[in-house]
């Protein structure tokens, strides 16, 4: 993480994408964990503009609505890069990333940088319309993202950047639908699934992925699904999928994430404090963004020191 950068945070209390209510109340169970005053004592000036509340979409559960919430948190994010800052989205669903990651792309259009994506997800959100069991757009902003046809209504009419699937990185995959399946493997998606983590731990793949990053002097963009993390450590989320990470493993890709200095925006998505027991999820997404942003055990030597003899 850039030291200097100035953290422009935003609630984005958008629960239009999912079935199960209450990820509306996931911003402010998030500052009530205490995520502005853990960044600012790590020594970070944050600049906190708010929950979006977009006009005309309370009470809508259209794609005309999603829109809306998609043009608001696009152009912050956007204007946010523009000058130089570091933009933070909480949700609210992972329809959000529709709008950060279209930000991200515009920025980066002008910029010449190519925008990676890191997916931090039990779920590919990959479904089109046509593939999708459940219609919920949480399950749809990658494809969308990625230019498949069908969702020109969640858009502001005009061209658009479109990602590149091939700078697409899931990780922690470890459900998908059968469509999807078929659609990420035709468009070339980069994934580490859970049997991939599994058998070589965090550490190698998501090093090989940060090299990729840093050798097209790209932008990250890290967008964190609470789902990703294990139901154990994370309850509060609307679709738990066991055998997700640890709370060691999600702190060591914060860590290496924040020491690779490459995240240039970020999502933390999915929670959902009804769902939660005693805010428990909320606490652990604070902790681990501030080792996103720089907190850490010690300032560690580089490699364990050896033994005196
Ligand atoms: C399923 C669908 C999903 C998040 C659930 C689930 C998608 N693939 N995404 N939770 N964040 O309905 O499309
Ligand atoms: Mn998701
Ligand atoms: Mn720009
Ligand atoms: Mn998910």
């Amino acid at each position: 993480m850039l030291s200097s950068s100035i953290i422009k945070l935003v609630g984005a209390p958008i629960e239009i994408g999912t079935s199960e209510p209450g990820a509306v109340m996931g911003p402010a169970a998030l500052r009530t964990a205490g995520l502005v005053r853990v960044l600012q004592d790590l020594g970070h000036t944050v600049h906190d503009l708010g929950e979006l509340s977009p006009d005309g979409t309370l009470g809508q559960r259209t794609l005309s609505a999603i829109r809306a919430w998609t043009t608001e948190i696009s152009s912050m994010v956007e204007t946010a890069l523009d000058e130089g800052h570091l933009p933070v989205v909480v949700g609210g669903d992972h329809s959000l990333s529709l709008g950060s990651i279209d930000g991200a792309l515009r920025h980066c259009a002008r910029t010449g940088r190519p925008l990676f994506v890191l997916w931090l997800d039990a779920h590919a959100d990959f479904n089109t319309l046509e593939t999708s069991p459940s219609g919920n757009v949480h399950g749809m902003p990658l494809a969308a993202l990625c230019g498949e046809p069908g969702f020109e209504a969640l858009f502001e009419a005009g061209e658009r950047p479109l990602l590149d699937p091939a700078r697409v990185h899931l990780f922690g995959l470890r459900s998908i639908d059968a469509g999807e399946r078929a659609l990420v493997t035709q468009r070339q998606v980069n994934i580490v699934d859970m049997r991939t983590i599994d058998e070589f731990g965090v550490v190698a793949p998501l090093r090989r992925i940060l090299d990729r990053v840093a050798a097209a002097n790209g932008h990250l963009h890290a967008s964190f699904d609470v789902d990703f993390l294990d139901p154990t450590i994370a309850p509060g989320v609307g679709t738990t999928v066991p055998g997700g990470a640890t709370f060691r493993e999600a702190h060591l890709i914060m860590e290496m994430l924040c020491d690779s200095g490459l995240v240039g925006s970020l999502d933390v998505v999915e929670l959902n404090p009804f769902l939660d027991e005693r805010g428990r999820s909320a606490r652990v997404l604070v902790e681990l963004v501030a080792s996103l942003f720089g907190r850490r055990i010690i300032d560690r030597p580089t490699e364990v020191p050896p033994l005196e003899t």
